[in-house]
């Protein structure tokens, strides 16, 4: 694993975060990504003892900067080896009649035009080298739409569809695309959703027993360390409790 360099976007919280860190025990070359500075400092201090890490501050909306962020990184760590684009969030639960556009505007910039974003900043070197691995962060959101998903769904079942239209285009290049598409995972995902309603995010997890985000991560690993003939395409991954987006077994 040394040798390997894994760039994970969003790695400040959640599921980003949960496989930095178990990323980072298995002895993988880091590099971290999000908007959140002392976040990014502070996992940097704390997982620089177990493996070389290096942090970047952008947002995946500004394409300039994610340019001159990943064309920046220094010699040790630019060759990156894997892609995981996780980086993004639900904005709202309203329906389409009620929705408001700035929400709108930040779940298909930042879940579909920033996973672009980033990808294209990185393909060109493992297009170059004619290897590499790019896993894109999907849901259960991009096989199934739910009552006032909408456009949240509607960015994840681009994800779905950009996942497949990579792995063709890139397949050429031996280069491996897969998604990873969780279904309920207790993060600060429901926070960002309801605009910091701890209540209304708490009540999401309630009566089951959520997905938590070591469990992306350990899936993430197995999906990593496969050898360099499999290639995992697409995974769906949810609670027990959870039988599609809408069909939960829940305590009364
Ligand atoms: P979190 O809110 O815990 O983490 C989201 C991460 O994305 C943070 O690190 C945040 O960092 C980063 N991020 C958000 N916006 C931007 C931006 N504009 N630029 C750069 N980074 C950004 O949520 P999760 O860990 O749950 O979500 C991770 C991924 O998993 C998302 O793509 C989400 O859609 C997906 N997912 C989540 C599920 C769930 O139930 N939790 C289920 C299925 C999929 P910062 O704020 O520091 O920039
Ligand atoms: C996150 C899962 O069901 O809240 O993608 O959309 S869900």
């Amino acid at each position: 694993m040394e040798n390997k360099t894994v760039l994970i976007t969003g790695a400040t919280s959640g599921i980003g975060r949960a496989t930095a860190i178990l990323f980072a025990v298995k002895g993988f070359r880091l590099v971290l990504c999000g908007r959140r500075q002392d976040r990014l400092e502070a996992l940097q201090l704390e997982l620089g003892k177990k493996t070389q890490v290096h942090i970047l501050n952008f947002d995946v909306r500004e394409k300039e900067a994610v340019k001159n962020a990943i064309a920046g990184l220094p010699k040790e760590f630019s060759k990156i080896d894997v892609l995981i684009n996780n980086a993004g969030n639900a904005h709202g639960l309203d329906p389409i009649q009620e929705g408001i556009e700035e929400d709108w505007d930040a779940m298909m910039d930042i879940n579909v035009k920033g996973l672009l974003y980033v990808s294209k900043a990185i393909i060109p070197q493992m297009t170059e080298r004619t290897s590499g691995h790019i896993i894109n962060i999907g849901s259960t959101a991009g096989k199934e739409v739910y009552p006032k998903g909408n456009v949240y769904c509607a960015s994840k079942h681009a994800v779905d569809a950009l996942t497949t239209g990579m792995r063709i285009d890139l397949n050429p290049f031996g280069i491996k695309v897969g998604a990873v598409n969780p279904g309920a995972v207790e993060t600060e995902f429901s926070n960002v959703r309801f605009k910091g309603d701890d209540a209304k995010a708490d009540a999401v997890y309630m009566g089951f027993d959520p997905l938590v985000a070591e469990d992306i991560a350990e899936t993430l690993l197995f999906v990593v360390t496969r050898p360099s003939h499999v290639n995992i395409a697409d995974l769906v991954i949810t609670p027990t409790a959870q039988a599609s987006a809408t069909v939960f077994n829940k305590d009364d």
